[in-house]
């Protein structure tokens, strides 16, 4: 075969790359604390071994991709979203097994923050006589994994914060639980998310009004379904709730004050509700320290679903990563809840990255520029 000129391998390069980092979509939400990581090995243009991050953050990728590839592997290229581990975890360093099986090109996309890492995996490619390609579609990976990289460098989870905004700007009806403003398109959309995702929160607002289960209720993703946080300061979820109830099968966890309601606290502990002690600034959970708790406990994404309170407090706080915006036709008029977008605008400083039609609904996601 010829040797492809620059260009033409820049472009192959790109395509082997955005399918590792569709296939590292598989396990969002199952591998925390790592990254879900993809690996593709290539061969004359040939996938000879595909290997994503395991459940659990082990194996990694490469291990994997390595093994399915056998000595296809030698003279081959390596596509990886993430650079190649340098550290002796459970099994030895991934960019020494790609070394040991004889790959001739490594492609890296992310930069892997983790110290232990941190150039060092390219660097034992390369002081092996391996050429090394990184920052190949680098932007595109880190949206993959942005949850991973906000918890290794900001020690806080990614936050997803997911709205739907009837056609006059609002997001529910006062005094009522939950209000169709989407369809099922939209609706099985939210639940995919929830899947991806370490933790579902809500404030007590939404958990009495609505008595939401905040699962993944897609056929065969049930067993997705990630924690559900309650904002509850002082303890107001009821033991009957369905979070409550439902609270061995998906953990439910409330975040209150460590002296709140005692004898309500025992009976949810009874359902087996988890408990995460809060500080509170001025009258309100300090949400930031929550998150650094979070984060510390591993959880690397929080999805947050409402309602216009919650919101609002995570955007004052300027902790929103991410904004998921749904946009359905209905009309909720007379004692609509406005949306928490001041004015209905997205706050200074997101970009829109994401623009789709779910039915009759319209999807526009953005992330916030730091
Ligand atoms: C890779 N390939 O698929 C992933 C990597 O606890 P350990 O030993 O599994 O190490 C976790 C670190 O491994 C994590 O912080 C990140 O640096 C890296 N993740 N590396 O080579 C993979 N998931
Ligand atoms: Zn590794």
């Amino acid at each position: 075969m010829a040797v492809p000129d620059t260009a033409m391998r820049e472009q192959v390069d790109a395509r082997f790359m955005a399918a590792a980092i569709r296939l590292s979509r598989r396990h969002l939400g199952l591998t925390a604390t790592n990254p879900s990581v993809a690996t593709l090995i290539v061969r004359d243009g040939v996938i000879v071994g595909r290997g994503v991050t395991a459940m659990g953050g082990r194996p990694h990728a490469e291990t994997q991709a390595l093994a399915e590839a056998g000595e296809l592997a030698r003279g081959a290229t390596a596509y990886v979203t993430l650079e190649p581990c340098a550290h002796h975890g459970r099994t030895p360093p991934c960019a020494e097994a790609l070394v040991t099986a004889g790959v001739a090109r490594v492609v890296g996309a992310a930069s892997d923050p983790d110290p232990r890492v941190s150039g060092r995996g390219y660097a034992i490619l390369r002081a092996a006589g391996i050429e090394v390609v990184e920052n190949d579609l680098a932007v595109e990976a880190a949206d993959m994994m942005a949850g991973y990289l906000i918890r290794s460098l900001r020690k806080r989870p990614e936050v997803t914060l997911k709205l739907a905004v009837s056609a006059d700007g609002m997001i529910g009806r006062l005094g009522e639980g939950q209000v169709a403003i989407t369809g099922p398109v939209s609706r099985r959309q939210v639940h995919v998310m929830r899947a991806e995702s370490d933790a579902i929160m809500v404030g007590i607002g939404t958990a009495l009004a609505d008595d939401p289960e905040l699962t993944c209720r897609l056929p065969g993703l049930e067993a997705r379904s990630p924690s559900r946080i309650v904002l509850d300061r002082g303890l107001r979820l009821s033991a009957s709730s369905k979070l409550a109830r439902t609270a061995r099968k998906t953990p439910t966890l409330v975040a209150a004050a460590a002296d709140a309601e005692p004898d309500r606290r025992a009976a949810l502990a009874e359902q087996g509700v988890g408990f995460l002690a809060v500080e509170t600034h001025d009258g309100r959970i300090a949400l930031p320290e929550l998150l650094e708790d979070l984060a510390a406990q591993g959880t690397m994404t929080v999805m947050v679903e409402g309602g216009a309170e919650t919101a609002r407090n995570f955007l004052e706080d300027d902790l929103v990563d991410r904004i998921a915006l749904f946009e359905g036709p209905v009309l909720i008029g007379e004692g609509g809840v406005a949306t928490p977008l001041t004015g209905g605008q997205m706050p200074e400083g997101f970009l829109l990255v994401r623009e789709a039609a779910f039915g009759d609904d319209r999807y526009r996601e953005y992330v916030r520029m730091r």
